[in-house]
């Protein structure tokens, strides 16, 4: 079974670590070819030094399984790219914060294996040879289409094993509606007020994650998916507490310069919200502030 691992942002470069951990061979496809040493240091804070040839994109498809951990603003270009030398046996598999390029992925590439995956398994990386993991996570996964290649049972095993403990779903896209309402609150309001994630458990902060999550359960359930207000509120305070010393991944990008993951999260909402014919007023400002920011 051979893995291989688009990119190298910072969960790109932790599942490096968990395939050098659990000795699974994996290739690493990045935008220029390139040898590095990268130094990842795992949650019991011991650092290893993991030597990194990046592969040329013509020998992708020697690789039965390819994940692409990359932003999703990414995901549709990333695809495009790769379209030509992958072939209908491959599994790919979609890992990204925020939701809206499924329908892309699937019409890039009609004839693969695709599972969507949403993690809070989390890494920093300080610079661009490092990954520091952060904290130990879950992972929930499920088919977009094709379920049941030849190799799937090995798939999965090797899944579980880098990102476990899994959940695999008939349906994803609960799951991913799940984490998408939990960063619609987390991720904007860190960045707009420039606080950390534990930060947001303060009672100012109480009044806008009830407004959000208020927006975010009436999209949901108007779009067929299960949403209650309080424990989505409970849920978001329980991330904040849990992740208290992270800067979220959007606070990071804010920081950073770097373009943000807005339109996929929040701004997936607002489309959502006009399919429906409802008002998200909350969501709507988030938006235009985080672009304002950017
Ligand atoms: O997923 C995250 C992110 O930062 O994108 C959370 C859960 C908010 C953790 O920081």
């Amino acid at each position: 079974m051979k893995v291989a691992i688009l990119g190298n942002g910072a969960i790109g470069n932790l599942l490096v670590l968990k395939c050098y951990q659990i000795k699974q061979d994996v290739g690493v496809f990045m935008r220029s070819q390139q040898h590095f040493t990268l130094t990842a240091t795992d949650i019991g804070h011991q650092a290893h030094q993991i030597n990194i040839d990046s592969l040329a994109r013509a020998s992708l498809s020697e690789f039965n399984l390819l994940i692409i951990p990359v932003k999703a603003y990414q995901v549709v270009n990333a695809l495009k790219q790769l379209q030509i030398d992958l072939t209908p046996v491959q599994t790919i598999v979609l890992l990204h914060n925020g939701m809206g390029v499924i329908d892309s992925a699937k019409a890039l590439l009609p004839d693969n294996p695709i599972i969507a995956a949403t993690t809070s398994h989390a890494a920093y990386k300080p610079d661009a040879q490092s990954v520091t993991e952060t904290g130990l996570g879950v992972c929930h996964l499920g088919y977009l289409q094709h379920p049941g290649a030849i190799d799937s049972e090995q798939i999965h095993n090797i899944l579980n094993r880098l990102l476990g403990p899994c959940t695999w779903h008939e349906k994803i896209e609960q799951a991913l509606w799940d984490k998408l309402a939990i960063n619609a609150a987390i991720n904007p309001l860190t960045a707009i007020h420039r606080v950390n994630n534990g930060q947001l458990t303060e009672l100012k902060y109480r009044a806008d994650i009830e407004s959000i999550c208020a927006e975010t359960v009436s999209v949901m359930t108007a779009s067929g998916f299960h949403a209650d207000k309080s424990e989505l509120v409970e849920k978001v305070l329980s991330v904040a507490n849990a992740t208290a010393t992270n800067y979220s991944s959007m606070y990071q990008d804010i920081a950073h310069h770097r373009l943000s993951e807005i339109a996929f999260i929040n701004g997936y909402i607002c489309q959502e919200a006009q399919k429906q014919g409802l008002d998200v007023p909350f969501n709507t400002e988030l938006v235009n502030k985080i672009n304002a920011l950017a």
